[in-house]
């Protein structure tokens, strides 16, 4: 173990030194547990055990990729009351992409050395079926070497309510097509309390998590995201990453845990944004609970550079990608950059203390940047 924490384990309180222990011991922690972790005002151990078990896993390296968001339409027939981006149909916001300005951006995005395009949206009512299917395929068709992560598990499951199919059929409709893996985006928090508060009408916990496992049967890997900092309470986020850990242990399917961070402005639910202690609290808390996922991705766009920097330091390893061009939680207020270039992420990533990888989607390396950390 290393000295610095060993030394912070002896003058830390009883209870939180305890549980500290057990994680660095390699046993995994209860969901009583990981709250005491989250109320602890030992932010520095917490911190610290968190990264020792991510070096553990992960060494000295972070990851990011070259990737492109896009986000075909923000119509939406859900209207989350978190959700600043998804507008209605009338809204002088409203906009639709047509095929043709997909291709041209996964085209920039592939002369510009990108590996993978992440396709979520809004769910407008008026879109068929095949639309979803379609967009998919003329992607692959056109850019065979592009991973296409695409459609939330919420996206998904609307998709199987427009078309009669099952999870099973639509998920190997759009194998077929080209997809590749499922983003994580629409977990939210699995409590039912919350749920009816910040998104009665789309796919519900269990819905959100049979598609998840549908797709890891059918060899499709997925991600699992929670947003936090708005009506949660703490017993909530633990009991909703309990519940990823559970069907993890099933399927072995996640490849990373995403921790999104609130933000309120434009949305009907308002509030605060979150603390930056309560961001650390939460990707640190995440990595020492969540034992069986590799990865923790510390998501500049919502954190913030710097605090996506100090995250690096507090158990992820991730950092996402270039991204180019975010709406989601820009809709929201976020205050971070709309995307970075390789150099500013591998720059952000050494000035943190770690060596910057560029990964692929699957957490295969595609490139190591050696050299001064400092640089
Ligand atoms: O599901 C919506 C969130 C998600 C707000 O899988 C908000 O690699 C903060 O899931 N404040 C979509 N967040 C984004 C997402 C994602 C992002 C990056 C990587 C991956 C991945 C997935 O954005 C939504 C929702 O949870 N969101 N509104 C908001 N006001
Ligand atoms: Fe629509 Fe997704 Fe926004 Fe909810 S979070 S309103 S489903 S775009």
């Amino acid at each position: 173990m290393d000295i610095a924490v060993e030394k912070l384990l002896s003058t830390a309180d009883k209870d939180t030194a305890k549980i500290a222990e057990k994680a660095l011991e390699g046993r995994r922690i209860s969901e009583e547990e990981a709250v005491r972790l989250f109320r602890t005002d030992n932010l520095t151990l917490l911190g610290m055990v968190a990264e020792e078990i991510n070096r553990r896993k992960n060494g000295n390296r972070a990851y990011f990729i070259v990737n492109r968001q896009i986000n075909p339409t923000n119509v939406c027939m859900y209207q989350c009351d978190f959700c600043a981006f998804g507008v209605t149909r009338s809204d002088p916001r409203a906009y639709e992409m047509t095929l043709e300005e997909i291709l041209r951006k996964v085209e920039e995005t592939y002369r510009a050395g990108g590996r993978e395009v992440h396709i979520v949206g809004g769910i407008p009512s008026h879109w068929d079926y095949s639309r979803y299917v379609e967009i998919v395929r003329v992607i692959k068709e056109k850019f065979p070497n592009i991973v296409v992560k695409a459609w939330t598990a919420v996206e998904i499951h609307h998709m199987a309510k427009i078309s009669g199919k099952t999870y099973e059929e639509v998920l190997l409709d759009l194998k077929e097509a080209g997809l590749d893996a499922l983003p994580g985006g629409g977990a939210e928090i699995f409590s039912e309390r919350v749920r009816r508060i910040i998104a009665p009408y789309k796919a519900s916990a269990e819905e959100y998590l049979e598609v998840h496992r549908t797709a890891h049967r059918l060899g499709i890997p997925t991600n699992a995201t929670m947003l936090y900092g708005h009506v949660e309470t703490l017993e909530e986020r633990v009991s909703h990453m309990a519940r990823l850990r559970e069907l993890q242990d099933e399927t072995g399917g996640f490849q990373v845990f995403i921790p999104l961070a609130y933000w309120p402005e434009g949305t009907r639910l308002g509030g605060r944004r979150t603390s930056s202690v309560d961001d650390l609290r939460t990707i640190a808390v995440s990595r020492i609970f969540l034992d069986n996922f590799d990865h923790i991705k510390a998501y500049w766009v919502t954190l913030g550079e710097k605090i996506a920097q100090v995250a690096l330091n507090f158990g992820a390893d991730d950092l996402d990608g270039t991204i180019e061009e975010e709406r989601i939680v820009h809709a929201a207020g976020a205050r971070s950059a709309y995307g970075h270039s390789v150099e500013r992420l591998v720059s952000l990533i050494r000035k943190a203390g770690k060596i910057p990888v560029e990964r692929d989607t699957f957490y295969r390396v595609v490139k190591v940047y050696e050299g001064d950390v400092s640089a």
